[in-house]
């Protein structure tokens, strides 16, 4: 007969001799702690999570009122904190997702750090971010990049004040002790406002490479920075006609996606955050789906109802909620659709081998 635990060898009292000697040799058994090492599947502290927008702006503009932005705080942004990590500025383990907030004619100094960031621009425009000396104008509906250690400020040219979302990868590369951070110049870069960036000229052309940037390793970030609205909107719209046509292209009946992927490669366009565009017909719905991936996503136009873990919960445009890994998902969209934006670190577990998808029926597949 083969067991499974371990004969009992000792007595209490010798036990927790050992036990105190092991701990004084900073030395842990295995055999205390396995199940919460080593669980049968994830356990999140993180916790499904909802942040409304309609609530969000308002407080943005209040600090706006209050707060300068420049050297120092660097940024007008105010993070998701994950209700169930206990209090850093965390929306998921491995995520960031703040509002910033840039008042008429105010700039964000110039910096660069390790991290990978994105802006995503739910309404509004007159901001331009400049990505190492590319000035890049942020419109309603565009997505913009600042892959890791490319100097970025940003400049409102307008009267009127301007939000949008910010995602990044603080947390994990705070985790894995990988932030290195550096100030760029003190004055405010003057970069102008031309309508489309150089990297926009030089990459935005689908399935045009310049072949001068193709002798050089590809680079592991999208060396595109600006994913504009009416193009992404263009790509949707067409799976969901190609459909009606009945032809391939959807993701699931009803629902178009695409991926923000990098043109030189076609891998993800950060090498640690997935970014993708979702859109669902009036009344379709997702089936439920569950990633190790940890995930926050924002409703981008219509409206509907996530359903996460046992929580249903009412979604109108701008709200952003987190997904933690594992959580059972789907959507159902109302009336007029739901358009999603979304943004996962399902890449760094893709890479290493870890990331696992399945069903709600518990089946996963690798
Ligand atoms: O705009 O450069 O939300 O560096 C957090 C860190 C925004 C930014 C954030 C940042 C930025
Ligand atoms: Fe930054």
């Amino acid at each position: 007969m083969t067991r499974t635990s371990p004969e009992p060898v000792a007595e209490e009292a010798e036990l927790a001799e050992l036990y105190a000697d092991l701990a004084r040799q900073g030395l842990v058994p295995l055999w205390t702690i396995r199940e919460g090492l080593m669980p049968t599947e994830p356990t999140p502290r993180a916790k499904p999570a909802l942040w409304r927008w309609d609530e969000l702006l308002p407080l943005a503009a209040r600090a706006a009122e209050l707060v300068a932005v420049g050297r120092g705080g660097e940024r007008r942004a105010i993070s998701l904190a994950n209700p169930g990590l206990g209090g850093p500025p965390y929306a998921t383990p491995t995520l960031w997702a703040a509002i910033q907030y840039l008042g008429p004619r105010e700039a964000a100094p110039s910096h660069r750090h390790s991290q990978s960031a994105f802006r995503f621009v739910l309404e509004g425009e007159g901001v331009w971010t400049v990505v190492d000396g590319d000035p890049v104008a942020m419109r309603a509906g565009d997505l913009l990049l600042t892959p890791g250690w490319c100097f970025h400020g940003h400049r409102n040219v307008t009267d009127r004040p301007m939000a949008w979302l910010d995602g990044l990868d603080i947390p994990f590369v705070a985790q894995m002790d990988q932030g290195f951070f550096e100030y760029g110049p003190a004055a405010p870069e003057d970069a102008g406002t031309p309508p489309r960036s150089r990297s926009e000229r030089l990459w935005g052309q689908a399935g045009l490479a310049p072949v001068a940037a193709l002798g050089a390793p590809a680079p592991l970030a999208s060396p595109l920075v600006a994913y504009r609205a009416e193009r992404i909107d263009e790509a949707l719209a067409a799976q969901l006609a190609l459909e009606d046509e009945g032809h391939p292209g959807v993701l699931e009946p009803g629902h178009a996606a695409v991926r923000v992927t990098n043109p030189a490669t076609g891998a993800d366009a950060l090498p640690t955050i997935r970014l993708e565009f979702h859109r669902l017909r009036p009344g379709a719905s997702t089936p439920w789906h569950r990633s190790s991936a940890s995930a926050v996503w924002q409703v981008t136009a219509g409206s509907g109802t996530a359903e996460v873990a046992s929580r249903s919960m009412t979604l109108g445009r701008g709200d952003l909620l987190a997904v933690p890994s594992w959580a059972e998902l789907r959507f159902l969209a109302g009336t007029g659709g739901l358009n999603l934006f979304c943004f996962s670190d399902a890449p760094v577990f893709e890479r290493l081998g870890l990331l696992r998808q399945g069903t709600r029926a518990g089946g996963s597949t690798r």
